[in-house]
C-alpha cells in the first residue's frame, strides 16, 4: 500500500467529510511547527537549548528555554497564514493578537507548546498539545483586539485536537471528530506518515497512572479508588493492577491510547483554591477530545470534561481519563 502522508489524509478528509481548506492548512502548519520543535528538542545539549530561563509563566512555573522556543515556533508558523483569529498558550498570560499586517481567519488555536518540559533535561519524552476552536460570530472581521472570552468555549466546540510526542519516534496524533489517527515522522522524507488508523482505547485496563506522592492530599473518592487498585485480587476489584507515571501528560496519554489505562491528576488539598494542576483549555480539553474519539472517557470526577464551561484561559480542572470502565468507576465514587 502506498504510504498516506498527513497531507493526503487531510485532502481525503476534505473529500469525505468536507474538512474546510483553512482547517486543513492549519493542521499542516501546526504539523510543520511540530517537526521544527522535534528537531530542536532532539539536539539537547548540543543545541544549547537545555535548562531554564529567568522567567516564569502565568502558572508561576519557571520557563525552560525550550518552552519559550517552542512557543515562538508555533506563533511564527501560524500568525501569517490568514487562517487564525488569534492564539493562546500556556506560556502567554493573554491571547495572542494576529499582527495587523496579516489577514485573520475563522479559527482559534490554543496550545501547550512543550508539555512535560520538566523532563527535557533528563531526556524523557515530551510533547506539544493543541486544540482548534472556531471564532465565535464574526470575531475575525473585527479590527479591535481579540478578547479572552472568544476562547472560553466548552471542549465540545473543538473542531480538531492533537498532540505531537517527541520520543523514540516523533508522532502526531490527530482527531478532526472522525476518530483518531496516528502519524509517524519519516525524517528522511520530512513527512508525517499515517501509521495508526482509527485508534481505540480498550474499555478495560489493568494499568493506572497517578503521582502517588500526593496520596495524603487526595479527596475521599480518589483515596477509595486508588486503594482498591492497590488491593489487587485481595480487594473488591479482584484484579491486580500495574502503575506507570512518566510525569509527561503526552507520554502517559499516548501509552493509554496505545494499550489502555487510567490517567489521573485529581485536585488535592495542597492548593485548595486550585482544581488540580492540569489546564482545561490546552491540556484537558484536547486530550479528552482525543480519548473520547478513541472510545475512552474523560471526566473531572463529577462531570464530562468536554462539557465544562471555561471561566478563564488558564483554568485548571481535575482529570480522570482513559479506559471507559475505570473512568466510570471513579466518577461513580465521586457521585456516590
Ligand atoms: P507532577 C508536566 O509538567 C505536567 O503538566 C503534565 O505533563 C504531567 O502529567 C504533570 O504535569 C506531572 O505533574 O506533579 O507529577 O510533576
Amino acid at each position: 500500500m502506498s504510504r498516506v502522508t498527513l497531507s493526503r489524509y487531510l485532502i481525503e478528509q476534505t473529500r469525505s467529510n468536507n474538512t474546510p481548506a483553512d482547517l486543513r492548512f492549519l493542521i499542516e502548519v501546526v504539523a510543520r511547527a511540530c517537526k521544527e520543535i522535534s528537531h530542536a528538542v532532539s539536539k539537547g545539549a548540543l543545541g544549547g537549548v537545555l535548562g531554564a530561563t529567568e522567567t516564569e509563566n502565568i502558572q508561576g512555573e519557571v520557563q525552560k528555554k525550550l518552552d519559550v522556543l517552542s512557543n515562538e515556533i508555533l506563533l511564527e508558523a501560524n500568525e501569517w497564514g490568514g487562517h487564525l483569529a488569534g492564539m493562546a498558550s500556556e506560556e502567554m498570560d493573554n491571547a495572542y493578537q494576529i499582527p495587523g499586517k496579516y489577514p485573520k481567519g475563522a479559527y482559534l488555536l490554543v496550545f501547550d507548546p512543550l508539555d512535560g518540559s520538566s523532563n527535557i533535561d533528563v531526556n524523557v519524552s515530551v510533547g506539544t498539545i493543541f486544540s482548534v476552536l472556531r471564532c465565535p460570530g464574526e470575531c475575525f472581521t473585527q479590527n479591535d483586539a481579540l478578547g479572552e472570552e472568544a476562547f472560553l468555549q466548552p471542549g465540545t466546540k473543538q473542531v480538531a485536537a492533537g498532540y505531537a510526542i517527541y520520543g523514540p519516534q516523533t508522532m502526531l496524533m490527530l482527531t478532526l471528530g472522525n476518530g483518531v489517527m496516528g502519524f509517524t515522522l519519516d525524517r528522511e522524507l520530512g513527512s508525517f506518515v499515517l501509521t495508526h488508523e482509527n485508534i481505540r482505547v480498550p474499555e478495560t485496563t489493568s494499568e493506572f497512572a497517578i503521582n502517588m506522592s500526593n496520596q495524603r492530599h487526595w479527596e475521599a473518592p480518589v483515596q477509595r479508588y486508588v486503594g482498591e487498585l492497590l488491593a489487587g485480587t485481595e480487594g473488591p476489584l479482584n484484579k491486580n493492577y500495574n502503575m506507570r507515571w512518566i510525569a509527561s501528560m503526552v507520554a502517559d496519554v499516548h501509552r493509554i491510547l496505545t494499550r489502555g489505562g487510567m490517567f489521573m491528576y485529581p485536585k488535592d488539598s495542597r492548593e485548595p483554591g486550585k482544581a488540580g494542576k492540569l489546564r482545561l483549555m490546552y491540556e484537558a480539553n484536547p486530550m479528552s477530545f482525543i480519548i473520547e474519539q478513541a472510545g475512552g472517557a474523560a471526566t473531572t470526577g463529577t462531570q464530562r470534561i468536554l462539557d465544562v464551561q471555561p471561566e478563564s484561559l488558564h483554568q485548571r480542572v481535575p482529570v480522570f481519563l482513559g479506559s471507559k470502565e475505570e473512568v466510570e468507576r471513579v466518577t461513580g465514587y465521586h457521585q456516590g
